[in-house]
């Protein structure tokens, strides 16, 4: 506490200075990361706070879209792959939100934010899976996407967050191979199968480049997270990553983008591409997207169904800290 008063904050833009603050600013600067329990202004620890949570409720209720094909996989092989990728979702929100509890918030806060509402989560997976193909596309664009974001965030400054990004990135990538051998089988099947994958590619793509957030010129907290190293990358610069590493594998596999816009920039060695429908990404941030309404209840009616086993799982650790205080008692008085 007595370090924490040595801090002032602006009390237009909150940034704080003194020496905890010059000691921190010069810890980033050596890339050194910093810990649960390491000092941090007030600013870092909210950014942190937001961002690993909608990144914690977005791998949750991104297993919604995906659970709906589970039990309507063509083989066997599909089933055991997509229910395995379904269920690495369930544990990157659990790393997360333990990630996310480090900085003194519970988890019970954050689930009431979700289900309240007032927590953001990834404006993808308020689209609706149609058809098999649909999951080929979520594991090439969405995981893809995904992992174009997240392999920079393994270099955040925050330890416990970057360590928890080293095997998430690990699981996505297998996620996206098996998005891309999926579709790739679809595009070189039937003419129908084809079709499939094309109507899948025309539905997810634009979403899909939706997932790196605004502009660069109206993400409103992209200046500090990049100045704290929490984002390493500009949200524009890592779409364009993503729009470069993506093009060449849809056309490979005979797939045309939704967009008569693109074309590769022989100057800038990148991919142009058409303009985004914003008021679609912040129609669907608001609450108002294909699915939003349906993806909440559903968020909402697991925990509800959950919560015995939350009061189960609770009593029997009372019962064991019972067990084990009465049997220190029987031994201390043994000993006596
Ligand atoms: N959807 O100032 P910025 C996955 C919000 S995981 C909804 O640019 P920032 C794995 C933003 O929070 C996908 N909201 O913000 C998987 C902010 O909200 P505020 C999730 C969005 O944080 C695959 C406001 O807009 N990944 O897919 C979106 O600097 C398959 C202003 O934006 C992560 O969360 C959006 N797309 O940059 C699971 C990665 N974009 O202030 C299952 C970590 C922005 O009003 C199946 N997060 N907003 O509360 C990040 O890298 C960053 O938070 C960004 C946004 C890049 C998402």
């Amino acid at each position: 506490m007595y370090t924490q008063a040595l801090n002032a904050a602006d009390p237009t833009t909150g940034d704080e200075a003194g020496p905890d603050m010059d000691r921190f600013t010069a810890r980033i600067a050596a890339e050194e990361k910093i810990e649960p329990n390491d000092w941090m202004p007030e600013g870092y620890r909210k950014t942190l706070v937001r961002q690993i949570s909608q990144h914690a409720h977005s791998e949750i209720v991104g297993m919604l879209p995906e659970g709906n094909w589970i039990t309507r996989a063509p083989t066997l092989r599909r089933k055991a792959a997509l229910l395995a990728k379904v269920q690495d979702e369930g544990g990157h929100g659990l790393y997360l939100y333990a990630a996310a509890e480090t900085l003194g918030v519970s988890r019970e806060e954050l689930v009431d934010q979700l289900h309240s509402g007032k927590a953001k989560y990834s404006s993808i997976f308020n689209y609706p899976t149609l058809t098999w193909a649909d999951i080929g596309a979520i594991g090439w664009l969405v995981d893809g996407a995904a992992i174009m974001n997240q392999i920079p965030l393994c270099r955040c400054s925050f330890g416990p967050y970057s360590r928890a990004m080293i095997r998430i990135c690990k699981e996505e990538s297998f996620h996206q191979r098996q998005g891309y051998e999926l579709m790739s089988t679809l595009a070189n099947g039937t003419p129908e199968q084809k079709a499939m994958a094309q109507d899948a590619l025309n539905r997810w793509w634009w979403p899909s480049l939706m997932m790196f957030g605004p502009s660069d010129a109206n993400s409103k907290h992209s200046a500090k997270s990049m100045a704290w190293k929490i984002k390493r990358f500009s949200n524009d610069d890592l779409r364009q990553k993503f729009v470069d590493a993506t093009v060449p594998q849809g056309h490979f596999i005979g797939l045309e983008f939704p967009d008569p816009d693109l074309s590769y920039n022989e100057e800038s060695g990148h991919w142009d591409f058409g303009a985004i429908d914003w008021d679609e990404f912040f129609r669907v941030v608001s609450g108002d997207g294909p699915c939003n309404r349906e993806r909440l209840a559903a968020r909402v009616k697991a925990h509800e169904d959950g919560a015995w086993v939350r009061e189960a799982a609770l009593a029997y650790s009372k019962k064991r800290s019972a067990r084990a205080a009465d049997a220190e008692i029987a031994m201390a008085g043994a000993a006596e």
